[in-house]
């Protein structure tokens, strides 16, 4: 039997929090379904699936996951809404995704609230997720009316050429638990004015965040006649996810998570020949050369080191610092480190609540130790927090030589290396020197030295920025990164056209019948 639930009134959630899940029909003792389709919730029958709160381990939810079988049934839910939705004018369906941007906008605290009560994000950082929902619903809205295709001149007399955007179908998008709300929203409201509907996994670790967001998205929908275009499915990734990546009713799979979750999805998506979008972690670098701006280098790479419990795949794993302001900058950042106030989520003032579970922690701590029998030396944290779980722990700092074999790989956590190098080159050598490609920084004055690592041999990821941290990007540009990074761009500039299929057409005015490459036939 599954305990009852704590609606945690008493842990600083929100009236409004409370009144959606109220409106989710979540109440103490509940069970919540974990499939969605077009009739709303589905009697789901799969295994019960407990959110737990990272902070206290506090239940906050249960739910009932889906089978294959009720899968089946929301794809076949998307897939008839998508038989209409593709019908009605790109504008119009901006102007839908507005309203769900309206209803984000008025639930921003309350989501972002459960956002912090299910995956230990502060409080800024959840509303900051939900705020990520509202920009790319803004900017989706905008691009509805700006599905540009190219015309063309045509190598013959009284012919045009053109090509135009249409919509692919059926999306499926898989996402983490450390952006359980903003990595959907990326997909499905970009995918929604480009004309498809979405079948969203989300992960287990977020099961309440995805009901949550997802039925604010569903009631707008239904409202206008487009019940089941956003559906959700909360299942397993042996059962559930790996009908969905070898499901043929879905020609593209957006997926974020681990580098092995990704090559997997790569595999079977690749065998089917469908298209997807991976977004797959990195080992993220900042540089800091000897005449950077000190001050501003310790407050970006505290935020992008320490920030989100270092669980972002944009964190910052390695800070590479030129020998002449070495030991300034790491006298700097242990001093900042060990100011960092750990502790709720929830609390105002706290700046790092919990990892996920404790299995994160564990990694971390395992990491820390292998880190110091292969030549790293811990100057500060790593340790446990007083008072605190076993998924806290303070934030690690080592001095890392540069052939440290674990610099190379990711750390889902917070624990970050400072090596030592000389020169620019040196520095732009070891931070490609990774097996990821997501993001980078540079902290210089030197326009030549910042141009340099924006130039074509410099940051090899797919975010180079300079004098600001590796995380935090906005969404008006393309997101995503190179090598086992997986290769994907989400979010915006021109990344919509991964959910459209292109058409170019070809169209004779003449009363001739000329052929292209000067062919006479006949
Ligand atoms: C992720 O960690 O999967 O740039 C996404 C950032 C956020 C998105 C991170 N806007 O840090």
């Amino acid at each position: 039997m599954p305990e009852p639930c704590d609606l945690l009134y008493t842990r600083g959630m929100n009236e409004a929090a409370v009144d959606i899940l109220q409106s989710l029909g979540l109440q103490a003792g509940a069970t919540l379904a974990g499939a969605w389709g077009a009739a709303g919730p589905l009697a789901t029958t799969g295994a019960t699936l407990a959110s737990r709160s990272p902070t206290d381990g506090a239940l906050l939810a249960n739910v009932q996951e889906a089978t294959v079988a009720e899968y089946d049934q929301v794809v076949a839910d998307a897939q008839a809404a998508f038989a209409k939705w593709r019908t009605v004018p790109a504008p119009v369906r901006g102007g839908i995704v507005r309203e769900m941007a309206d209803e984000f906008r008025k639930h921003k605290a309350a989501l972002g609230r459960i956002v912090t009560l299910e995956v230990g994000k502060i409080v800024a950082e959840g509303e900051g997720e939900i705020q990520e929902i509202i920009d790319i619903a803004d900017f989706a809205v905008g691009l509805s009316r700006q599905l540009y295709g190219k015309t063309m001149h045509s190598e013959r007399p009284n012919h045009r050429m053109y090509e135009q955007w249409q919509p692919l179908g059926v999306v499926g998008v898989i996402s983490a638990f450390n952006f359980p709300a903003a990595v959907w929203a990326w997909n499905a409201l970009v995918a929604a004015v480009c004309g498809d509907a979405i079948v969203w996994k989300p992960s287990r670790k977020a099961p309440l965040t995805a009901i949550a967001c997802h039925q604010i998205a569903h009631r707008v929908l239904a409202k206008h006649g487009h019940a089941g275009l956003f559906g959700l499915v909360i299942g397993g990734d042996s059962d559930v996810g790996e009908r969905m990546l070898a499901d043929r009713r879905l020609p593209l799979i957006s997926a974020t998570g681990s580098t092995r979750m990704g090559r997997r999805a790569a595999e079977v998506v690749g065998q089917r020949l469908g298209r997807t979008l991976l977004e797959l972690g990195g080992n993220n670098a900042v540089i800091v050369l000897d005449d950077a701006d000190v001050d501003l280098a310790v407050r970006a790479i505290l935020f992008g080191a320490v920030g989100t419990a270092g669980q972002r795949c944009t964190s910052i794993r390695r800070v590479i610092v030129q020998r002449g302001i070495a030991e300034v900058l790491t006298q700097r950042l242990v001093a900042a480190w060990q100011q960092v106030r750990i502790g709720d989520p929830l609390d105002a003032g706290t700046m790092m609540g919990p990892l996920i579970d404790e299995g994160s922690a564990v990694a971390v701590r395992t990491a820390i130790a292998t880190a110091q029998a292969t030549g790293a030396e811990l100057l500060c944290g790593g340790t446990a927090v007083p008072g605190r779980g076993p998924t806290f722990m303070t934030p690690a700092l080592l001095r890392s030589p540069r052939n440290l074999p674990l610099l190379r790989e990711e750390v889902f956590g917070p624990m970050t290396h400072i090596v030592t190098v000389d020169s620019l080159d040196d520095a732009i050598a070891l931070q490609n020197d990774s097996a990821h490609g997501l993001s980078s920084s540079i902290f210089t004055r030197d326009l030549r030295a910042a141009e340099r690592f924006l130039s074509a041999v410099g940051s090899d990821c797919g975010i180079a920025n300079v004098n600001i941290g590796t995380s935090g990007a906005e969404i008006g540009g393309a997101f995503g990164g190179e090598k086992d990074t997986g290769g994907g761009r989400e979010a915006g500039s021109d990344s919509w056209k991964q959910y459209m299929r292109r058409q170019t057409s070809t169209i004779n005015w003449s009363n001739e019948l000329p052929l292209a490459q000067g062919i006479v036939f006949g």
